[in-house]
């Protein structure tokens, strides 16, 4: 009978696990003028107008509405930054952070 030189063995593969992402959230207001949001969506997260002004007008119908994905730093300096730009003009515009599910 041949010796076929099989053996079993196992392999094990170590992959790094990807970070959290979390979702910056635009909180409609009664005060913030459209076209400021609209700026801002555009400015800050690169947002092109078409898709700045479909996101305005949700958040403004629906209450809220989601604007990008990033990792949780990064996700909580762009809604921490993009709020006080608003602060700053005197409106009380609201970008929050919520992990993704
Ligand atoms: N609701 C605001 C208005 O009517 C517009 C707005 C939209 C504000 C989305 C904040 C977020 N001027």
């Amino acid at each position: 009978m041949a010796e076929t030189g099989t053996r079993l063995r196992t392999k094990t593969v170590t992959r790094t696990a990807k970070p959290p992402l979390h979702k910056v959230i635009l909180v409609n207001d009664d005060f913030t003028p459209r076209e400021f949001v609209v700026r801002l969506l555009k400015s800050e997260f690169r947002v092109p107008e078409a898709q700045a002004a479909v996101i305005m007008l949700t958040a403004h119908t629906r209450g809220s509405c989601l604007v990008a994905v990033f990792t949780k730093e990064i996700a909580e300096e762009k809604a921490n930054r993009a709020t006080e730009i608003a602060r700053n003009q005197g409106y009380p515009l609201l970008f929050t952070t919520e992990p993704e599910d």
